[in-house]
């Protein structure tokens, strides 16, 4: 799928620059990205990232599900909701950045594989880039509105969300609020999830206005808060999980002889954390457990006119994020002891991006690119530096590093039908705050208290990617294949001189790196139009993954596939999709997996689009598992069974 360097709905309608701008397509191999549309805006932003190639999720619950790109996880993949970093304020993952957006207040999602695909950043295992929706301009003053509402059958659940937009020639203005609303899920064969229910709000909005007929002013806002959410697979739920963001983002368009457009930006967001225990039967100890991360950061990007055969793009960065959790704990009869489970963690990071785009003739292209970033860590208070001080770390001078990573990426058109490209990178990534200070973080799929490490390495990675894509006139298909060496690999190692903190855990595990370790892969897609109205869409993704000593790597998926079948005429549509997985038999013990059978399932959909004079009705019956399948996805932790039978009722009004 093609996509557009800048996205096009920077640019004022009515602009004579548009089309200047819609022809830089970036390689079909690089960045899949994802429209959001009132087909799938009440699928949660998760399970869409999971549609995407290569991409699974880690559920802890029916909320704020762990996103993983061809098995690479936290902080080895980058995400990021328009251009701004964020950084989760809790220790132990239960909110991934996707789970302050929704899907409802996106205009698309991106998704590039492997280390520096998309400039933007050296993540090791790739990019996940939520877009949101933008006001945009018209010369015809024009206002309008999207109402729309989901009721779903297995949670007693309901989403609603309304939206405002406000376009004329000099200014635009999009607004959205959202709440839904979700009780325990059931699975197949009518189990109950215990502590699987949540609640949440959303507004977003953003302003835009045409400084000249070249530049474009936009501010950002949003603002997300989750409320008693429960997580089935740990030991505790969540209270409070709110994040505020704002953004200001200046666009020049034909900027001059040699520079076609640059942008800069320059954003603050701040996410509060808080877990509870209170809704838990038998609770050993009761303790109270908040986070925070505070993140400011500035880019600027540019891009050239084509120059001969050249094009080149850049990226100049910076970003400071903040972040601390404690932990209390009240012993029964006994003082209360307070911790910090993230010590008073500061991280500094500039960093530059380059990218070139050569078409070196009508049938060889080369997209070479490089990033260099400068990480500089340190705990800011003496209360914290004293944490990592009874291991023996001498913690007061920081930690600095230097993060290099680049990319090639080569393809070859061989005749009308048939392309073949071929990638070769080398990426590093900087441990993250858990792994280098992270204070006994309980992890609940192992059962271990986890210690971060001072003087843990950088990952390193080579990664060879080699495919094709064949398209005629009714049926397009590709494969794609890959190789990761990954060296440093960053994985705990248990110590038993150390006590757990928490009641019942196996043990402590200090971060390590492992000698390297391999993830190997492939994915392939098909589409097939039998004629107008029918279309057949397969995907299958495989991913095997092993440590340096030959044990498998811990949460990697099994064979996985889709067959989809979608039919349309006029305004009626439906589609019917099978999904599959292999069992998992490659499990690593030690890390607390678990072999998992194999599933099939099968969901369904229909749906009509009504014109009621001046209003458009949109429709839809949906339902998923429908044949009530009792399954366990291999990535979902603590052996919890996925949602059974689930029908929607789907409706948005256009105003
Ligand atoms: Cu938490």
């Amino acid at each position: 799928m093609a996509n557009l360097t800048f996205s096009q709905s920077l640019l004022p309608a009515d602009s004579i620059y548009m089309s200047g701008l819609l022809t830089q397509i970036e390689l079909l191999s690089l960045i899949d990205t994802l429209e959001v549309s009132e087909n799938n805006v009440f699928i949660p932003i998760e399970r869409l990232i999971q549609r995407t190639e290569g991409a699974n999720i880690i559920s802890r619950g029916n909320f704020a599900q762990d996103p993983m790109l061809r098995s690479y996880k936290n902080s080895q993949i980058n995400v990021t909701l328009n251009g701004m970093r964020m950084f989760g304020a809790c220790t132990d993952r239960m909110d991934p950045i996707t789970s302050y957006a929704e899907t409802s207040n996106l205009e698309s999602i991106s998704v590039s594989h492997s280390g520096n695909a998309d400039l933007s950043s050296s993540a090791l295992g790739g990019s996940l880039s939520m877009n949101l929706k933008e006001a945009s301009f018209s010369g015809n003053p024009k206002t309008s509105g999207l109402v729309g509402t989901s009721i779903a059958s297995n949670t007693n659940g309901y989403n609603l969300f309304g939206q405002l937009n406000h376009q004329n020639k000099k200014w635009g203005l999009f607004l959205q609020v959202s709440t839904k609303e979700h009780g325990n899920y059931y699975a197949g064969g009518g189990k109950e999830v215990l502590y699987s229910q949540y609640r949440k709000i959303n507004t977003t909005a953003n302003f835009a206005y045409q400084l000249s007929k070249k530049e474009v002013l936009k501010v950002n806002f949003l603002y997300d808060k989750a409320l008693d959410v429960g997580y089935p697979a740990l030991p505790m739920d969540v209270g409070i999980a709110e994040a505020t963001v704002i953004g200001a983002n200046y666009q020049n368009f034909h900027s001059g002889k040699y520079i076609n457009h640059w942008e800069a930006m320059v954003y603050y967001n701040t996410i509060y954390h808080e877990m509870d225990d209170t809704k838990r039967p038998d609770v050993p100890m009761h303790m109270n457990m908040p986070g925070w991360s505070k993140t400011f950061g500035t880019w600027l990007k540019s891009e050239t006119q084509q120059l001969g055969n050249h094009k080149l793009s850049g990226m100049l960065e910076y970003f400071q994020n903040f972040r601390r959790a404690e932990m209390t704990m009240y012993p029964e009869n006994e003082i209360e002891m307070f911790m910090l489970t993230w010590p008073d963690v500061m991280r500094n990071s500039g960093g530059l991006g380059l990218k070139d785009t050569w078409e070196i003739n009508s049938r060889w292209n080369l997209n070479s690119s490089a990033r260099i970033d400068l990480f500089y860590s340190y705990i800011t208070t003496d209360f914290g530096q004293k944490h990592l001080e009874v291991f023996g770390y001498d913690v007061e001078d920081g930690i600095f590093e230097p993060i290099f990573s680049w990319k090639e990426n080569l393809s070859y058109q061989l005749n009308e039908n048939l392309k073949i490209f071929t990638n070769l990178a080398y990426a590093e990534r900087s441990p993250d705050v858990s792994e280098q200070y992270g204070f006994f973080l309980f992890n609940a799929h192992d059962g271990y208290d986890y210690i971060g490490n001072p003087e843990i390495l950088k990952e390193k990675a080579w990664q060879v990617e080699l495919g094709f894509s064949q398209s005629f006139q009714k049926i397009d298909w590709s494969l794609k294949g890959y190789f990761h060496h990954v060296n440093n690999y960053i994985l705990g190692r248990t110590d038993s001189a150390i006590d757990a903190m928490t009641i019942g855990a196996n043990g402590v595990r200090v971060y390590t790196n492992l000698p390297y370790a391999i993830l190997s892969g492939f994915e392939s897609s098909l589409n097939y139009s039998i004629n107008k109205s029918l279309t057949i869409a397969a995907t299958a993704q495989y991913t095997y993954g092993t440590e340096s000593n030959g044990e498998p790597l811990p949460l990697i998926s099994p064979l996985q596939s889709r067959l989809q079948l979608s039919w349309k005429k006029k305004s009626w549509y439906a589609d019917t999709e099978v999904q599959w997985a292999n069992a998992q038999n490659r499990v690593n013990n030690n890390f607390g997996d678990l072999p998992t059978s194999a599933y099939t399932l099968l969901n369904s959909k229909i749906g009509k689009d009504w014109q009621l004079g001046k209003l458009n009705l949109k429709t839809e019956l949906q339902g998923t598992n429908l044949l009530d399948h009792y399954y366990r996805n291999h990535l979902s932790w603590g052996q919890i069974p996925q949602m059974g039978r689930n029908i929607t009722i789907n409706a948005i009004l256009k105003l």
